[in-house]
């Protein structure tokens, strides 16, 4: 499909989806966030792909929703249209591994949509920020839900009240991203990453994603009650038997997915 404000490349059972605003810091209007959401869902149903990367510009994954897109608009239109409801979330319901690799600022809605991702690869030139606060707005799309789970309340206040922005070594201390990376070896480091995840049996980490996403939807008994039979439907797979029989076998799994 031909888009406009986004590109994307499958090569190597990986989806690379760019985000290119280049004007406009990537900032998320309704027609970028529209291509998004198809190019996830596409990403997630073609049977090519087994991991995702999510990437903007070396300056900026997103600067945030598109401010003057939405400046004029009234409560009324907003709540009519649920501005940033289904299409601005549609990260968070991709079920294969998407991996968010930021460089650059990641702020308000650009913060947001990392967060939506299953982890973040930081370059070091990274910023992360929720300053919807300096706009008269709180967050819109998760900001104060994801980065309270992922950082902890005083922090993620800190960020909300203030408005400030967050390098990436402290959004690493904190937890917001599982590595920090030279801004140069950005896009090597994330793909690699998927090219790891790519090797797996894409049944087991549809899994793991399962599971530890709903670490966050409830409690710890229910939690684990999940993870466990989740463990046990495992055993239902051939890539079970694989899994195990290599190791046994001293040699590399060939996953098939069944
Ligand atoms: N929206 C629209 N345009 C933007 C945005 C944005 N969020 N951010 C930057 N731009 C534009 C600028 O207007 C400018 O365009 P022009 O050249 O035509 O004037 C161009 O990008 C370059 O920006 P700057 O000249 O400002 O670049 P600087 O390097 O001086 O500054 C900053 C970079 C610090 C990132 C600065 O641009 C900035 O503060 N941007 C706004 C950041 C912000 O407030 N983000 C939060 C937006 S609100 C939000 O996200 C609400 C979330 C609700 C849900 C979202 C769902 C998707």
């Amino acid at each position: 499909m031909a888009y406009e404000t986004i590109i994307v490349e499958v090569e190597d059972h990986v989806a690379v989806i760019r985000l290119n605003r280049p004007d406009a810091l990537n900032a998320l209007n309704t027609q970028l966030l529209s291509e998004l959401a198809d190019a996830l869902r596409e990403a997630d149903v073609n049977e090519k792909v087994r991991c995702i990367i999510l990437t903007g510009s070396s300056k900026a994954f997103a600067a945030g929703a598109d401010i003057k897109e939405m400046s004029e608009k009234s409560f009324v239109d907003v709540f009519l249209a649920d501005l940033f409801g289904n299409e601005a979330t549609a990260a968070a319901r991709v079920r294969k591994p998407v991996i968010a690799a930021v460089a650059g600022y990641a702020l308000g809605g650009g913060c947001e949509l990392a967060m939506m991702c299953d982890f973040i690869i930081a370059a070091d030139n990274a910023k992360f920020g929720q300053p919807e606060i300096n706009l008269g707005v709180v967050a819109g799309i998760g900001g104060t839900q994801r980065l309270t789970r992922a950082v902890g309340k005083s922090k993620s206040m800190d960020m909300h009240l203030t408005g400030r922005f967050m390098d990436a070594e402290e959004a690493e201390r904190a937890g917001l991203v599982s590595r920090v990376v030279p801004a140069k070896s950005l896009m090597d480091e994330a793909q690699a990453a998927a090219g790891k995840i790519a090797e797996k049996s894409r049944l087991t980490a549809m899994a793991v994603k399962e599971a530890v996403n709903r670490s966050f939807e409830t409690t710890l008994s229910e939690g684990t009650l999940f993870e466990r039979r989740l463990f046990h439907a495992m055993f239902a797979t051939d890539d079970q038997k694989e899994g195990m029989g290599a190791f046994l076998e001293k040699r590399a799994a060939q996953f098939r997915d069944e």
